[in-house]
Protein backbone atom coordinates (compact mmCIF):
# COMPACT_ATOMS: atom_id res chain seq x y z
CA UNK A 1 0.00 0.00 0.00
CA UNK A 2 1.39 3.42 -0.42
CA UNK A 3 0.82 6.74 1.69
CA UNK A 4 -2.48 6.54 3.38
CA UNK A 5 -4.50 8.83 6.03
CA UNK A 6 -7.60 7.63 8.03
CA UNK A 7 -10.16 9.37 5.81
CA UNK A 8 -9.42 8.03 2.57
CA UNK A 9 -9.06 4.25 4.15
CA UNK A 10 -12.28 4.83 6.04
CA UNK A 11 -13.73 6.02 2.93
CA UNK A 12 -12.27 3.00 1.48
CA UNK A 13 -13.59 0.43 4.29
CA UNK A 14 -17.27 2.19 4.18
CA UNK A 15 -17.47 0.51 0.69
CA UNK A 16 -16.93 -2.93 1.48
CA UNK A 17 -17.37 -3.29 5.14
CA UNK A 18 -20.53 -2.44 7.11
CA UNK A 19 -20.03 0.55 8.46
CA UNK A 20 -16.48 0.80 7.74
CA UNK A 21 -15.39 -1.14 10.91
CA UNK A 22 -15.48 -4.90 12.07
CA UNK A 23 -16.56 -3.96 15.51
CA UNK A 24 -18.87 -1.18 15.82
CA UNK A 25 -17.37 0.38 19.35
CA UNK A 26 -14.59 1.17 16.88
CA UNK A 27 -16.88 3.64 14.89
CA UNK A 28 -16.63 7.93 16.14
CA UNK A 29 -20.27 7.80 16.16
CA UNK A 30 -20.87 9.11 19.18
CA UNK A 31 -17.68 11.17 19.41
CA UNK A 32 -17.68 12.64 15.96
CA UNK A 33 -14.97 12.53 13.57
CA UNK A 34 -13.30 9.66 11.24
CA UNK A 35 -12.22 6.74 13.32
CA UNK A 36 -8.27 6.25 13.18
CA UNK A 37 -6.17 3.63 11.33
CA UNK A 38 -3.27 2.52 13.02
CA UNK A 39 -0.20 1.55 12.07
CA UNK A 40 1.89 0.44 14.69
CA UNK A 41 2.01 0.40 18.80
CA UNK A 42 4.71 -0.06 21.10
CA UNK A 43 4.07 0.46 25.01
CA UNK A 44 1.60 2.77 25.67
CA UNK A 45 2.21 4.43 22.16
CA UNK A 46 0.06 3.77 19.14
CA UNK A 47 1.48 5.09 15.63
CA UNK A 48 -1.51 6.51 13.42
CA UNK A 49 -1.09 5.79 9.49
CA UNK A 50 -0.59 9.44 9.22
CA UNK A 51 2.58 9.00 11.65
CA UNK A 52 0.95 10.75 14.82
CA UNK A 53 1.98 9.33 18.09
CA UNK A 54 -0.23 9.03 20.77
CA UNK A 55 -0.67 7.53 24.45
CA UNK A 56 -3.47 4.89 24.18
CA UNK A 57 -5.63 4.51 27.22
CA UNK A 58 -8.15 2.13 25.23
CA UNK A 59 -5.50 -0.62 24.91
CA UNK A 60 -7.17 -3.30 22.35
CA UNK A 61 -9.97 -2.56 24.72
CA UNK A 62 -8.17 -4.50 28.05
CA UNK A 63 -6.09 -7.10 26.90
CA UNK A 64 -2.77 -5.20 26.85
CA UNK A 65 -1.53 -5.14 30.65
CA UNK A 66 2.03 -4.41 29.56
CA UNK A 67 1.35 -2.28 26.78
CA UNK A 68 1.59 -2.81 23.22
CA UNK A 69 4.43 -5.27 21.44
CA UNK A 70 5.67 -5.87 24.90
CA UNK A 71 9.24 -8.06 23.27
CA UNK A 72 8.48 -11.50 25.66
CA UNK A 73 5.12 -11.83 24.49
CA UNK A 74 5.89 -10.68 20.49
CA UNK A 75 9.15 -13.37 21.21
CA UNK A 76 6.77 -16.03 22.07
CA UNK A 77 4.20 -15.54 19.27
CA UNK A 78 6.79 -15.70 16.94
CA UNK A 79 8.09 -18.44 18.19
CA UNK A 80 4.96 -20.26 18.22
CA UNK A 81 4.11 -18.82 14.85
CA UNK A 82 7.35 -20.81 12.96
CA UNK A 83 6.07 -23.79 14.50
CA UNK A 84 3.34 -23.71 13.02
CA UNK A 85 -0.25 -21.89 13.34
CA UNK A 86 -2.99 -24.03 13.36
CA UNK A 87 -3.06 -27.62 13.48
CA UNK A 88 -6.72 -28.92 14.56
CA UNK A 89 -4.57 -31.25 16.74
CA UNK A 90 -3.78 -31.11 20.05
CA UNK A 91 -0.60 -28.97 21.25
CA UNK A 92 1.10 -29.00 24.87
CA UNK A 93 0.52 -25.69 25.48
CA UNK A 94 -2.61 -26.23 25.54
CA UNK A 95 -2.30 -28.06 28.59
CA UNK A 96 0.39 -25.94 30.15
CA UNK A 97 -2.07 -23.02 29.66
CA UNK A 98 -5.20 -24.77 31.25
CA UNK A 99 -2.94 -25.73 34.28
CA UNK A 100 -1.80 -22.23 34.98
CA UNK A 101 -5.14 -20.57 34.43
CA UNK A 102 -6.48 -23.28 37.28
CA UNK A 103 -3.53 -22.84 39.28
CA UNK A 104 -3.78 -19.01 39.20
CA UNK A 105 -7.94 -19.59 39.48
CA UNK A 106 -8.56 -22.02 41.68
CA UNK A 107 -12.58 -21.70 41.39
CA UNK A 108 -11.46 -22.64 37.78
CA UNK A 109 -11.04 -26.86 38.89
CA UNK A 110 -11.51 -27.52 34.68
CA UNK A 111 -11.38 -24.81 31.90
CA UNK A 112 -11.99 -25.59 28.59
CA UNK A 113 -10.16 -22.59 25.56
CA UNK A 114 -12.29 -21.16 22.90
CA UNK A 115 -11.61 -17.95 20.78
CA UNK A 116 -13.34 -14.86 21.92
CA UNK A 117 -15.16 -14.02 25.00
CA UNK A 118 -18.24 -14.13 23.08
CA UNK A 119 -18.09 -17.84 22.46
CA UNK A 120 -16.89 -18.35 26.47
CA UNK A 121 -20.08 -16.39 27.70
CA UNK A 122 -22.17 -18.30 25.04
CA UNK A 123 -20.76 -21.92 26.08
CA UNK A 124 -20.71 -20.74 30.12
CA UNK A 125 -24.96 -20.01 29.30
CA UNK A 126 -25.27 -23.61 27.78
CA UNK A 127 -23.48 -25.24 30.17
CA UNK A 128 -25.83 -23.67 32.75
CA UNK A 129 -28.54 -24.60 31.27
CA UNK A 130 -27.48 -28.34 30.29
CA UNK A 131 -25.92 -29.03 33.60
CA UNK A 132 -29.28 -27.63 35.52
CA UNK A 133 -32.00 -28.82 33.18
CA UNK A 134 -33.64 -25.09 32.96
CA UNK A 135 -33.75 -22.23 30.83
CA UNK A 136 -34.19 -18.84 32.13
CA UNK A 137 -30.91 -16.53 32.68
CA UNK A 138 -30.36 -13.64 34.30
CA UNK A 139 -28.44 -10.71 33.04
CA UNK A 140 -28.30 -7.30 34.26
CA UNK A 141 -29.08 -3.88 32.62
CA UNK A 142 -26.09 -2.66 30.87
CA UNK A 143 -23.93 -5.67 31.44
CA UNK A 144 -22.73 -6.75 27.93
CA UNK A 145 -21.55 -10.71 27.51
CA UNK A 146 -20.66 -10.75 24.06
CA UNK A 147 -22.87 -11.06 21.17
CA UNK A 148 -24.70 -14.26 21.41
CA UNK A 149 -28.40 -13.73 20.94
CA UNK A 150 -30.23 -13.76 24.05
CA UNK A 151 -27.26 -11.50 25.82
CA UNK A 152 -28.23 -8.95 23.63
CA UNK A 153 -30.66 -7.68 25.49
CA UNK A 154 -30.52 -4.86 27.68
CA UNK A 155 -26.72 -4.93 26.51
CA UNK A 156 -23.85 -2.35 27.11
CA UNK A 157 -21.02 -1.57 25.44
CA UNK A 158 -21.64 -0.67 21.18
CA UNK A 159 -25.22 -1.38 22.43
CA UNK A 160 -25.55 1.32 24.82
CA UNK A 161 -23.41 3.56 22.76
CA UNK A 162 -25.93 3.25 19.68
CA UNK A 163 -28.46 3.56 21.81
CA UNK A 164 -30.25 0.41 20.85
CA UNK A 165 -29.93 -1.19 24.22
CA UNK A 166 -31.31 -4.28 22.56
CA UNK A 167 -30.54 -5.95 19.04
CA UNK A 168 -32.62 -6.50 16.24
CA UNK A 169 -32.39 -10.05 14.95
CA UNK A 170 -33.10 -11.37 18.36
CA UNK A 171 -36.08 -13.90 18.58
CA UNK A 172 -38.72 -12.93 20.91
CA UNK A 173 -38.21 -16.08 22.40
CA UNK A 174 -34.72 -16.06 23.20
CA UNK A 175 -35.33 -12.77 24.64
CA UNK A 176 -38.06 -14.19 26.72
CA UNK A 177 -35.91 -16.10 28.43
CA UNK A 178 -33.51 -13.29 29.81
CA UNK A 179 -34.85 -11.38 32.87
CA UNK A 180 -32.97 -8.43 33.48
CA UNK A 181 -32.68 -6.42 36.95
CA UNK A 182 -30.60 -3.46 37.48
CA UNK A 183 -27.01 -3.95 37.92
CA UNK A 184 -26.57 -3.96 42.46
CA UNK A 185 -30.17 -4.37 42.82
CA UNK A 186 -30.08 -7.66 45.13
CA UNK A 187 -33.77 -6.85 45.89
CA UNK A 188 -35.12 -7.31 42.63
CA UNK A 189 -32.85 -10.75 42.11
CA UNK A 190 -34.22 -11.32 44.96
CA UNK A 191 -38.06 -11.15 43.98
CA UNK A 192 -37.20 -12.84 40.69
CA UNK A 193 -36.06 -15.81 42.49
CA UNK A 194 -38.68 -16.11 45.00
CA UNK A 195 -41.39 -15.62 41.96
CA UNK A 196 -39.54 -18.04 39.29
CA UNK A 197 -36.11 -19.32 41.04
CA UNK A 198 -36.87 -22.59 40.47
CA UNK A 199 -36.75 -22.11 36.32
CA UNK A 200 -33.56 -19.99 36.35
CA UNK A 201 -30.26 -21.54 35.03
CA UNK A 202 -27.90 -19.57 35.74
CA UNK A 203 -27.18 -15.54 36.91
CA UNK A 204 -24.30 -13.66 34.39
CA UNK A 205 -22.73 -10.89 35.60
CA UNK A 206 -19.92 -8.39 35.36
CA UNK A 207 -18.01 -8.70 38.62
CA UNK A 208 -17.24 -5.19 38.16
CA UNK A 209 -19.31 -3.64 35.11
CA UNK A 210 -17.04 -2.25 32.37
CA UNK A 211 -19.37 -1.91 29.52
CA UNK A 212 -21.03 0.72 30.72
CA UNK A 213 -18.50 2.54 31.58
CA UNK A 214 -17.18 1.49 35.12
CA UNK A 215 -19.20 0.37 37.36
CA UNK A 216 -18.06 -1.51 40.59
CA UNK A 217 -20.32 -3.63 42.60
CA UNK A 218 -22.35 -2.62 46.09
CA UNK A 219 -20.40 -4.56 48.64
CA UNK A 220 -23.33 -7.04 49.35
CA UNK A 221 -24.04 -7.56 45.76
CA UNK A 222 -21.96 -10.09 44.38
CA UNK A 223 -22.10 -12.16 47.96
CA UNK A 224 -25.99 -11.43 47.89
CA UNK A 225 -25.94 -13.08 44.36
CA UNK A 226 -23.97 -16.08 45.48
CA UNK A 227 -26.55 -16.89 48.26
CA UNK A 228 -29.65 -16.12 45.88
CA UNK A 229 -28.27 -18.84 43.13
CA UNK A 230 -27.53 -21.41 45.73
CA UNK A 231 -31.10 -20.95 47.05
CA UNK A 232 -32.74 -21.29 43.35
CA UNK A 233 -29.96 -23.57 42.12
CA UNK A 234 -29.02 -21.60 39.56
CA UNK A 235 -25.18 -21.24 38.52
CA UNK A 236 -23.58 -17.89 39.30
CA UNK A 237 -21.17 -17.31 36.55
CA UNK A 238 -19.03 -14.33 37.08
CA UNK A 239 -17.89 -12.55 33.62
CA UNK A 240 -14.55 -11.97 33.56
CA UNK A 241 -13.90 -11.29 30.13
CA UNK A 242 -12.30 -7.83 31.26
CA UNK A 243 -12.06 -7.93 34.99
CA UNK A 244 -9.85 -11.47 34.66
CA UNK A 245 -6.09 -10.61 35.56
CA UNK A 246 -7.03 -7.06 35.60
CA UNK A 247 -7.05 -5.90 39.40
CA UNK A 248 -4.62 -9.04 40.65
CA UNK A 249 -2.66 -11.96 39.30
CA UNK A 250 -6.25 -13.64 39.21
CA UNK A 251 -9.68 -12.96 38.51
CA UNK A 252 -12.15 -10.13 40.39
CA UNK A 253 -14.08 -13.83 42.09
CA UNK A 254 -10.84 -14.44 43.65
CA UNK A 255 -10.03 -11.59 44.51
CA UNK A 256 -13.04 -10.35 46.57
CA UNK A 257 -13.57 -13.89 47.92
CA UNK A 258 -16.79 -15.09 46.52
CA UNK A 259 -17.02 -18.00 44.22
CA UNK A 260 -18.43 -18.49 40.83
CA UNK A 261 -19.66 -21.96 39.44
CA UNK A 262 -18.02 -20.78 36.29
CA UNK A 263 -15.86 -17.97 35.51
CA UNK A 264 -15.63 -16.99 31.52
CA UNK A 265 -12.37 -15.25 30.97
CA UNK A 266 -10.54 -13.77 27.34
CA UNK A 267 -8.53 -10.20 26.64
CA UNK A 268 -5.72 -10.40 29.11
CA UNK A 269 -5.19 -14.06 29.20
CA UNK A 270 -4.48 -13.86 25.27
CA UNK A 271 -2.37 -11.51 25.18
CA UNK A 272 -3.42 -9.44 22.52
CA UNK A 273 -4.24 -12.66 20.41
CA UNK A 274 -7.48 -14.30 19.83
CA UNK A 275 -8.60 -15.87 22.97
CA UNK A 276 -11.18 -16.86 25.49
CA UNK A 277 -12.00 -19.54 28.23
CA UNK A 278 -14.61 -21.03 30.60
CA UNK A 279 -13.98 -22.73 33.66
CA UNK A 280 -15.17 -23.70 36.92
CA UNK A 281 -16.42 -26.61 38.92
CA UNK A 282 -15.01 -29.75 38.13
CA UNK A 283 -18.74 -31.66 38.28
CA UNK A 284 -20.28 -29.00 35.69
CA UNK A 285 -17.89 -29.11 33.31
CA UNK A 286 -17.42 -32.49 32.84
CA UNK A 287 -20.94 -31.66 30.92
CA UNK A 288 -19.62 -30.57 28.01
CA UNK A 289 -18.63 -32.83 24.97
CA UNK A 290 -16.91 -35.42 24.98
CA UNK A 291 -18.03 -36.22 28.23
CA UNK A 292 -20.75 -34.88 28.83
CA UNK A 293 -23.91 -34.02 26.37
CA UNK A 294 -23.17 -30.25 26.06
CA UNK A 295 -21.73 -29.71 22.19
CA UNK A 296 -18.94 -27.19 22.22
CA UNK A 297 -16.08 -26.92 19.60
CA UNK A 298 -13.73 -24.79 17.42
CA UNK A 299 -11.40 -25.30 14.88
CA UNK A 300 -8.98 -22.16 16.75
CA UNK A 301 -9.66 -23.27 20.49
CA UNK A 302 -6.29 -23.33 21.74
CA UNK A 303 -4.47 -22.12 18.78
CA UNK A 304 -0.61 -22.93 19.61
CA UNK A 305 -0.13 -19.00 18.84
CA UNK A 306 -2.44 -17.18 21.15
CA UNK A 307 -1.81 -20.08 23.81
CA UNK A 308 1.83 -18.78 23.13
CA UNK A 309 0.50 -15.43 23.74
CA UNK A 310 -1.94 -15.97 26.68
CA UNK A 311 1.41 -17.97 28.17
CA UNK A 312 3.88 -15.34 28.08
CA UNK A 313 1.33 -13.00 28.99
CA UNK A 314 0.69 -14.97 32.49
CA UNK A 315 4.60 -15.48 33.36
CA UNK A 316 5.15 -11.82 33.05
CA UNK A 317 2.15 -10.79 35.05
CA UNK A 318 3.33 -14.23 37.64
CA UNK A 319 6.97 -12.30 37.23
CA UNK A 320 6.50 -8.58 37.73
CA UNK A 321 3.04 -8.46 39.57
CA UNK A 322 2.07 -5.09 38.34
CA UNK A 323 -0.69 -4.30 40.21
CA UNK A 324 0.35 -1.94 42.83
CA UNK A 325 1.70 0.12 40.30
CA UNK A 326 -1.29 -0.21 38.24
CA UNK A 327 -3.11 1.10 41.55
CA UNK A 328 -1.10 4.00 42.26
CA UNK A 329 -0.93 5.08 38.60
CA UNK A 330 -5.20 4.96 38.77
CA UNK A 331 -5.43 7.27 42.14
CA UNK A 332 -3.05 9.50 40.34
CA UNK A 333 -4.96 9.56 37.54
CA UNK A 334 -7.85 10.06 39.30
CA UNK A 335 -6.84 12.89 41.83
CA UNK A 336 -4.88 14.94 39.15
CA UNK A 337 -8.34 14.81 37.03
CA UNK A 338 -10.94 15.13 39.88
CA UNK A 339 -8.90 18.19 40.90
CA UNK A 340 -9.30 19.61 37.92
CA UNK A 341 -12.66 19.18 37.26
CA UNK A 342 -13.34 20.47 40.18
CA UNK A 343 -11.55 24.07 39.40
CA UNK A 344 -12.97 24.06 36.29
CA UNK A 345 -16.67 23.57 38.26
CA UNK A 346 -17.81 20.80 35.63
CA UNK A 347 -20.25 18.30 36.55
CA UNK A 348 -17.81 15.33 36.70
CA UNK A 349 -15.75 12.88 37.72
CA UNK A 350 -13.38 10.06 36.92
CA UNK A 351 -14.52 6.33 38.67
CA UNK A 352 -11.57 3.95 38.49
CA UNK A 353 -10.74 0.85 40.53
CA UNK A 354 -6.92 0.06 39.91
CA UNK A 355 -5.78 0.76 36.91
CA UNK A 356 -9.39 0.87 35.11
CA UNK A 357 -11.19 4.50 34.54
CA UNK A 358 -14.62 6.36 33.46
CA UNK A 359 -14.25 9.57 33.02
CA UNK A 360 -18.04 9.98 33.75
CA UNK A 361 -19.75 13.48 32.84
CA UNK A 362 -22.35 13.35 35.69
CA UNK A 363 -21.89 13.87 39.53
CA UNK A 364 -20.89 10.65 41.44
CA UNK A 365 -22.21 7.76 42.38
CA UNK A 366 -22.39 5.69 39.26
CA UNK A 367 -23.76 2.65 40.37
CA UNK A 368 -26.31 1.20 37.49
CA UNK A 369 -27.63 1.94 33.86
CA UNK A 370 -29.99 4.26 35.13
CA UNK A 371 -27.36 6.82 36.71
CA UNK A 372 -25.10 6.09 34.16
CA UNK A 373 -28.02 7.76 31.38
CA UNK A 374 -27.49 10.58 33.42
CA UNK A 375 -23.77 11.28 32.34
CA UNK A 376 -23.86 13.89 29.31
CA UNK A 377 -22.61 12.20 26.51
CA UNK A 378 -22.12 15.09 24.29
CA UNK A 379 -19.89 16.53 26.83
CA UNK A 380 -17.81 13.38 26.99
CA UNK A 381 -17.54 13.77 22.97
CA UNK A 382 -16.13 16.87 23.20
CA UNK A 383 -13.77 15.69 25.63
CA UNK A 384 -12.77 12.80 23.70
CA UNK A 385 -12.04 15.20 21.14
CA UNK A 386 -10.12 17.93 22.97
CA UNK A 387 -7.91 14.64 24.47
CA UNK A 388 -7.38 13.12 21.18
CA UNK A 389 -6.28 16.65 19.91
CA UNK A 390 -3.27 16.44 23.24
CA UNK A 391 -2.39 13.12 21.81
CA UNK A 392 -4.16 11.31 24.18
CA UNK A 393 -6.38 8.17 22.69
CA UNK A 394 -9.70 6.71 24.97
CA UNK A 395 -12.54 4.68 24.21
CA UNK A 396 -14.47 6.95 21.59
CA UNK A 397 -17.62 6.35 24.22
CA UNK A 398 -19.08 7.73 27.30
CA UNK A 399 -20.52 4.34 28.40
CA UNK A 400 -16.50 2.15 28.26
CA UNK A 401 -13.84 2.21 30.13
CA UNK A 402 -10.12 2.94 29.81
CA UNK A 403 -6.75 1.23 30.80
CA UNK A 404 -3.68 2.18 32.70
CA UNK A 405 -1.07 -0.37 31.36
CA UNK A 406 2.14 -1.49 32.82
CA UNK A 407 3.78 0.30 30.83
CA UNK A 408 2.44 3.77 31.21
CA UNK A 409 4.43 6.45 33.33
CA UNK A 410 3.99 9.07 36.03
CA UNK A 411 4.71 11.21 33.59
CA UNK A 412 2.12 10.00 30.87
CA UNK A 413 -0.34 10.30 33.76
CA UNK A 414 0.30 13.87 34.22
CA UNK A 415 0.27 14.75 30.77
CA UNK A 416 -3.28 13.23 30.41
CA UNK A 417 -4.05 15.31 33.69
CA UNK A 418 -3.05 18.56 32.24
CA UNK A 419 -4.76 17.44 28.89
CA UNK A 420 -8.34 17.04 30.56
CA UNK A 421 -8.01 20.09 32.82
CA UNK A 422 -7.62 21.74 29.37
CA UNK A 423 -10.16 19.85 28.12
CA UNK A 424 -12.56 20.42 31.03
CA UNK A 425 -11.68 24.01 31.58
CA UNK A 426 -12.72 25.05 27.75
CA UNK A 427 -15.98 23.31 28.26
N1 LIG B 1 -15.94 -5.27 25.63
C1 LIG B 1 -15.41 -4.49 24.57
C2 LIG B 1 -15.99 -3.11 24.59
N2 LIG B 1 -16.77 -2.85 25.71
C3 LIG B 1 -15.61 -5.21 23.30
C4 LIG B 1 -14.87 -4.62 22.18
C5 LIG B 1 -15.65 -4.83 20.91
O1 LIG B 1 -16.85 -5.08 20.98
O2 LIG B 1 -15.02 -4.70 19.87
Amino acid sequence: MTAMDSRALFERACRVIPGGVNSPVRAFGSVGGDPLYVASGKGTRIRTVEGRELTDYCCSWGPLLFGHARAEIVEAICEAAAAGTSFGINTPREVEMAETLCAMVPSMEMVRLVSSGTEATMTALRLARGFTGRSLIIKFDGCYHGHADYLLVAAGSGLLTGGISSSKGVSPSAAAEVLVPAYNDLAAVERIIAERGQDIAAIIVEPVAGNMGLVPPHADFLPGLRRLADRSGALLIFDEVITGFRFGPTTYGQLCGVKPDLTCLGKIIGGGAPIGAIGGRAEIMRSLSPLGGVYQAGTLSGNPVAVAAGLAMLRLIREENPYARLDVLGARLAAGVNARAAAAGVTFHLARLGGMFTPFFCAPPVTDLASVKRCDAQRYARFFRSMLKSGIYLAPSQFEVGFISAAHTESDIDQFIAAAGEALAAG
